[in-house]
């Protein structure tokens, strides 16, 4: 079974997604999530420059060798532009042995850990009494976990809070639009805004927060001492990660629990924080981190010190990433929470999926393989669209973190 044909389809469905498709000599497809939001061309030119040419004729059973090529025949290791590539490989290599074998690839995973894939939805608004009709609403969905996100006072504009109250596009502008932060404010307001949203909703509802990156250790450790009171599942993205050891100072004043690693791209970017259980959640996804195989290894790593997952699965992921995401997170012991941000009906239409919402729950579905494709001549109705995502400035025009 060797690897025919090979393309990159970039498309527009109301944001951009790049889809990596391989055809085998016995006719059997395979699709690879590599959108990289914001960066897009970049991973599309890096797989049909440096990566398309050298798969064809390759024997598309030796997923595990294919990525072993891609990420020590590259001399410049990893890197989000390389590894999204590679997990594009990796991803419609597993879903091209899951149609040759005849079975979902979670079987080939292990079979399924669970019944179904928790998942949390994203509730945000301006005010605190629009958050609380926002929680409301992805409770009567049925989600057990919510995400929520507020406005800040003062603020014209902070993460998390979007006019679409269902599908969250940040990347707004075809060169980086400008927002404006305050520490101060924030640190101020998000524990009101808990105070509640877990008054009215009881003990009983999984709440979350991304605090994306803005914090200093100590101001993350007082927000997370700010908000043991209500319980979060988890504190997100509390301050950027580069400095792992760093999350040593947060976990020395709070028992709110961590998770990182949407922005990962390996497990070395991860590696102390979780051997150090500096962590509780690692939300390295399988676009980002290598495809599903290095996603395993992540995952592997993270049991042994009772880090559990919670995947990154925002709209900027596209369903073929989601696909993939949800026989990871059926097969795994260590499974936490995934995230499910929905796409619009356009990409659903581009994508279409057998996975499903019900009950709180995401389903892969029983096909063969991943249970996703992409339908080419659609996609080619939505060209690729400029787009970035945003800066963040202090108030005093300090560059700062988005
Ligand atoms: C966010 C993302 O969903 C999340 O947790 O951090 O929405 C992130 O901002 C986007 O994926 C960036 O493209
Ligand atoms: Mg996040």
């Amino acid at each position: 079974m060797r690897i025919a044909e090979a393309r990159v389809v970039v498309t527009c469905p109301d944001r951009n997604f790049v889809t990596l498709k391989l055809v085998t000599d016995d006719g059997l497809t395979g699709v690879g999530d590599a959108t990289l939001n914001g960066r897009e061309l970049a991973v599309a030119a890096y797989l049909n420059e440096h990566v398309l040419p050298v798969l064809i004729g390759r024997d598309a059973a030796r997923i595990e060798d294919t990525w072993q090529f891609l990420y020590r025949g590259a001399y410049w290791r990893r890197g989000p532009v390389t590894m999204t590539a590679i997990a594009a490989v990796d991803t419609a290599l597993w879903d091209i042995k899951g149609k040759a074998a005849g079975l979902p690839v979670y079987q080939l995973l292990g079979g399924r850990c669970r019944d179904g894939v928790t998942v949390y939805g994203h509730a945000n608004a301006e005010t605190v009494d629009d958050v609380l009709a926002e929680v409301g609403r992805y409770v009567d969905m049925g989600y057990r976990a919510v995400r929520v996100q507020t406005g800040i006072p003062g603020l014209a504009s902070t993460y998390g809070v979007s006019g679409d109250k269902m599908f969250y596009e940040p990347a707004d502008a075809a060169l980086p639009s400008e927002n404006v932060w305050s520490t101060p404010a924030y640190l101020n307001h998000v524990p009101t805004v808990f105070e509640r949203v877990r008054a009215e909703f009881g003990p009983g509802l999984a709440l979350l927060h991304d605090v994306h990156h803005r914090l200093t250790p100590i101001e993350a450790a007082r927000l997370g001492r700010s908000l043991e009171p209500y319980a979060l599942t988890w504190m997100e993205d509390p301050v950027p990660a580069e400095l792992q050891e760093g999350f040593r100072l947060i976990r020395r004043h709070t028992t709110t629990p961590i998770a990182v690693g949407e922005v990962f791209n390996s497990i070395w970017d991860c590696q102390q924080l979780i051997s150090e259980q500096l962590i509780d959640y690692v939300r390295t996804t399988v676009v980002h981190a290598g495809g599903i195989s290095h996603l395993r290894r992540i995952f592997d790593l993270a049991a042994l010190y009772h880090v559990r997952s919670g995947s990154h699965g925002a709209t900027d992921l596209s369903p073929v990433c989601m696909a993939a995401a949800l026989h990871v997170d059926l097969s795994i012991p260590n499974f936490g929470l995934q995230e499910y941000m929905r796409h619009t009906p356009a990409t659903d239409a581009v994508f279409p999926h057998s996975y499903r919402f019900a009950d709180g729950y995401l389903h892969p579905g029983e096909e063969p393989g991943l249970g996703v494709d992409i339908d080419e001549d659609l996609a080619a109705q939505y060209p690729y669209r400029p787009a970035q995502l945003p800066v963040n400035r202090l108030v005093d025009g300090t560059m700062h973190n988005w």
